[in-house]
């Protein structure tokens, strides 16, 4: 076996890749991956041992949050920036470990992740091959699936935190516990039970990290507004954005103004559309396309460059790499990536020049879809909604946020939201919302029948809103709202929100198209039998199922 990976849903088999990943990563840059993630658990148990000593080290908030994010599925494909990023790491490790020695702070015991080095890149990259650095060194498969949830979920929250980190807002417990919860996944004396505990405080942390991404986002650019989205094109040369980070957004958005090149979003960029800040400039135009495993064909059609702020990148197909653009945790090989300066400043003059010489997007589309029923937006309908469910008008809520993929196993969420009844609400967050955003399912006395929050962290939103309901309603739980949970999962951030649900004691969510190969049999049952999770059937079984 050359490589071991199960962290997405696409996982080989629903198992595990070995060989090269279906998302495209290739051994190496999937070995690499795992000796960057291994080098950040030694860090934090140096970390924590100057905790205990009461000795103050150099700060590996920022490099944690940014390595952990860079080994999220499909963000960064590019082995010379992680090796890069390795070396980085063991400059700042040992950094820590001389303050420590020179404090007198004794350094033994320290696990081999704390401590490897190599002379030379050879050696780093066969230390990446090493067994003792994947996910398979824990043999025990229950210890190995909770510290990989344990992981994921951490990864999830550290591009959050990056996210908001670019906003200027950080939080000392979460850097803490992301630290604490890399260390803990060394430590061999710890049982299922306290990972178990481990995994719930993940959860919690969780909810504190997208309340803070929510924060940032909506202090900088405004709450989420109801917003009629243009899908159709202009004729001027143009960008397209894709990924998560708003800041990296407005800087292009303040950078091509008045340049003549006008800037789309893509895939989990369009909840831009509906923040009130970026509505002033007159060459957004608006979304084009759907979510990101049709980049390679949609980015064909666009003809102008694209910018990634975060996952999902595609491998590109043809020559379409010369287009493509990265910056912050992503990268691919051959494109071109671009880092911010000291003040945080990202130039975008060369991705602004390249698209003035290339043509306009060809249209694919065009009309309107409508977004921006974030917390403070629905909160303004809330008597519209409490009145509508009184009366009986809006029978159940569905929340079914989360990721889209590729697989056609997810055609299941499309025809989910064609055969629920009339009198049901979907609300929606993440890429998961175009399996069904642009079908024509109508709306209930004025209020639509997919309302959709947001990018997958504004999921947080959607908890938010069902806590506000049980409140309205004067619930003592939250499982009793007429709000059925049906997830669609990929990638690492929706298993930091589907934690944070479960902290939140939402229980009886389905999960899908497939439960996560990295839950064991086990660790599976008591996700199950203490929080009701189950995986998904047919979508008349499951429309039986949820409605009665
Ligand atoms: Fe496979 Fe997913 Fe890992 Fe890629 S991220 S190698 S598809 S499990
Ligand atoms: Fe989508 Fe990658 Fe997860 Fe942010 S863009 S939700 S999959």
């Amino acid at each position: 076996m050359s490589m071991f990976c199960y962290q997405c849903q696409e996982a080989a088999k629903n198992e595990g890749c070995t060989v090269r990943g279906v998302c495209g990563k290739n051994e190496a840059v999937s070995n690499l991956q795992d000796l960057l993630i291994y080098t950040l658990k030694g860090i934090s148990q140096l970390v924590l041992k100057a905790e205990e000593a009461g000795v103050s080290v150099p700060s590996t908030d920022h490099f944690i949050m940014n390595g952990l994010f860079v080994t999220i599925t499909n963000a960064n494909f590019d082995d010379a920036a992680i090796v890069q990023t390795i070396k980085d790491g063991l400059e700042l490790r040992d950094s820590i470990k001389d303050t420590l020695t020179e404090n007198g702070v004794s350094l033994d015991g320290l696990h081999d992740a704390a401590q490897w080095t190599c002379a030379t890149e050879a050696e780093l990259l066969a230390k990446a091959d090493a067994p003792e650095v994947g996910v398979l060194a824990t043999e025990n498969e229950d210890v190995r699936s909770l510290r990989e949830l344990i992981i994921y979920g951490v990864k999830g929250m550290a591009a959050y935190a990056e996210h908001a980190y670019n906003l200027g807002k950080t939080s000392d417990e979460v850097n803490k516990f992301m630290v604490k919860a890399l260390a803990a996944t060394l430590d061999n004396t710890l049982s299922a039970d306290d990972l178990v505990a481990l995994t719930l405080e993940t959860g919690k942390f969780g909810v504190d990290t997208m309340a803070m991404l929510d924060a940032a986002n909506t202090g900088a650019y405004g709450n989420p507004e109801i917003t009629e989205v243009n899908i159709g094109v202009r004729n001027n040369p143009a960008i397209l954005v894709s990924g998560h980070d708003l800041k990296d957004f407005e800087q292009l958005l303040e950078q091509t103004k008045g340049t003549g090149v006008d800037v789309y979003t893509h895939g989990e960029m369009l909840p831009a559309n509906y923040y009130p800040a970026f509505k002033k400039y007159d060459n957004f135009v608006g979304n084009y396309g759907n979510s990101w495993w049709k980049q390679n064909e949609e980015f064909e059609t666009f003809n102008g460059p694209v910018l990634f702020t975060t996952n999902c990148i595609v491998p590109p197909k043809g020559d379409q790499g010369s287009r493509i653009y990265t910056t912050g945790a992503s990268g691919y090989p051959g494109c071109t990536h671009i880092v911010a300066d000291e003040n945080g400043v990202k130039d975008f003059s060369a991705i602004i020049e390249h698209a003035k010489k290339l043509n306009p997007p060809t249209e694919i589309e065009n009309g309107t879809i409508v977004g921006g029923f974030a917390h403070a937006q629905v909160f303004a309908l809330a008597d519209k909604v409490v009145d509508a469910v009184k009366t009986g008008a809006i029978k159940k809520f569905f929340v079914m946020a989360g990721c889209d993929g590729r697989m056609k196993s997810r055609d299941y969420y499309t025809e989910f939201a064609e055969a629920l009844p009339k009198d049901t609400v979907i609300l929606t967050a993440g890429c998961a919302k175009y399996r069904y955003n642009k079908l024509p399912l109508g709306d209930i006395g004025g209020i639509p029948r997919v309302l959709d929050a947001g990018q997958c962290n504004d999921s947080y939103s959607l908890a938010v809103i069902a806590l506000k309901l049980k409140e309205v309603f004067e619930l003592n739980d939250i499982n009793e709202l007429p709000i059925a949970y049906n997830i669609a999962w990929y990638e690492q951030k929706a298993v930091i929100v589907l934690l944070a649900l479960l902290y939140l004691g939402v229980k009886n969510i389905h999960l899908g198209p497939t439960l996560p190969a990295f839950l064991s049999p086990n660790v599976a049952k008591v996700l199950v039998e203490t929080f009701g999770i189950a995986g998904i059937g047919t979508v008349d079984e499951d429309v039986e199922l949820f409605m009665a």
